[in-house]
């Protein structure tokens, strides 16, 4: 369902076995050799996500993406998944984006778990311009996610993500600002077993 140009919000895209599946790497990696960490920003501010970069390390003190984690342990980013890459691909040609993804910024949210308002600004410059998108999955508890304009002045949308739902944002939407206001706790299928959510936001770093 498209809700701007360039934006789409896919409802209960997977399946809850897909999701159970999709949980348990997510668990695995956040917690695995290169585990996930609460990045502290330019400004000096802890965010309010644990994070994982796969495929591409984005670094959080210069927004730029590198191999290793030159911000927190120097660790290499693991690599993509195989089944991740599938999924958002998939998703991409569902929502009619060109799309070779290359890098995914998985994020935990617990209850207290947040982002500020942002720009997806810090892929490839052709990238960018070509208007290739970013896939989002969630997974887990329901997210009130905010969709806003060009500028930052612009109104918001607010919208909830639930587990299962991909929402994609390419071509004139690409650069719109956008973050998560609050966490719902405990709206997690019980299936899931999870308490908090899963992110993953799949992009393609170049052409
Ligand atoms: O958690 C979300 O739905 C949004 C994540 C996000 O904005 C990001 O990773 O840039």
């Amino acid at each position: 369902m498209e809700i701007a140009p360039g934006a789409s919000h896919l409802p209960r895209y997977l399946s809850i076995e897909h999701q159970r599946a999709l949980v348990e790497q997510c668990r695995a990696l956040i917690d695995g050799p290169v585990p996930a960490y609460v990045p502290v920003v330019r400004g000096g501010g802890r965010m309010h996500v644990r994070m994982l970069c796969l495929g591409r390390h984005w670094n959080g003190k210069t927004y730029a993406y590198e191999a290793t984690r030159a911000d927190y342990d120097n660790l290499p980013a693991p690599p993509l998944p195989d089944a991740f890459r599938t999924v958002a691909r998939a998703i991409a040609r569902d929502a009619g984006m060109p799309f070779e993804p290359d890098l995914c910024i998985l994020n935990f949210y617990d209850a207290d778990g947040r982002m500020g308002l942002h720009q997806d600004k810090d892929e490839s410059t052709r990238s960018l311009a070509a208007g290739l998108p970013v896939v989002s999955v969630s997974l887990g508890d329901t997210a009130r996610f905010l969709f806003g304009g060009l500028k930052r002045r612009e109104p918001v949308e607010s919208r909830l993500l639930e587990s299962g739902d991909a929402f994609v944002f390419g071509g004139p939407a690409r650069l719109r600002f956008h973050g998560v206001s609050r966490i719902i706790p405990g709206s997690a299928p019980p299936e899931l077993e999870l308490t908090g959510r899963f992110n993953l936001t799949f992009r393609q770093y170049d052409l």
